[in-house]
């Protein structure tokens, strides 16, 4: 398999846990943003969004969005299932998941946040503040939905924490201070621990800068 993916990427970060947690042969191709080689037209060939990460499977066949490859992922690996078969739990989890997927991370995307800079003059105390803003709001609802156990959902890795733990590495990245969100943050020491998460982190992608 190979992901494009780009070191700083939450999303590829997400299937980069995933794959490492699920012992996935697979190669990286890194795709620079700032360069903006997603927006090539060989890569828009592929993802016609123009966002990482995508997945090119063994066949050639290309998936997009991470949330996609990950249930793809999990349905055909078994090892480290990420979402439970009881429908209950899988659906709590998938809550908190779209909390992140669908209500913060597309208010404090590359794009969202250039076009804020870039059209609407904002400057850049004002899109920290911005980002900041969106990222309370979101981790005060994770916080309060949280038991305090090691992982997000008890004491093995679900989705959740493959969600949470680029987020709360983006968000430590725009100096947001972690200090009102205890559980969050002992979630993320608890998942940086383990040699998946810690091969995913941004600094550890051969595409770091
Ligand atoms: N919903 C998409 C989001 C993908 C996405 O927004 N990727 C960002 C990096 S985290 C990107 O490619 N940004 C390029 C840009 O904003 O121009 C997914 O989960 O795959």
């Amino acid at each position: 398999m190979k992901l494009y993916s780009y070191y700083r990427s939450s999303a590829a970060y997400r299937v980069r846990i995933a794959l490492n947690l699920k012992h996935i042969d697979h190669l990286i191709i890194p795709v620079n943003l700032l360069k903006k080689e997603h927006q090539s037209a060989d890569y828009l060939g592929k993802q016609p969004q123009g966002l990482v990460p995508c997945l090119e499977i063994n066949d050639g066949q290309i998936l997009t969005q991470s949330g996609a490859i990950l249930s793809y992922l999990d349905s055909l690996y078994s090892e480290s299932r990420l979402i439970p078969p009881d429908p209950f739990q899988a659906a709590k989890i998938r809550s908190f998941v779209d909390i992140i997927a669908c209500d913060i991370h597309p208010l404090c995307n590359l794009r969202v946040l250039n076009y804020l800079t870039e059209d609407f003059e904002v400057n850049a105390q004002q899109k920290l503040t911005w980002y900041h803003h969106w990222i309370r709001c979101g981790f005060s609802a994770l916080e309060r939905s949280l038991k305090p156990t090691t992982y997000c959902f008890g004491e093995g890795i679900s989705l959740a924490d493959v969600y949470l733990i680029p987020q709360v590495y983006n968000a430590l990245r725009f100096e947001f201070d972690m200090s009102a969100f205890p559980k969050l943050s002992n979630v993320y020491q608890s998942c940086n621990l383990l040699e998946s998460f810690i091969a995913a982190k941004p600094e550890n992608q051969i595409d770091a800068l």
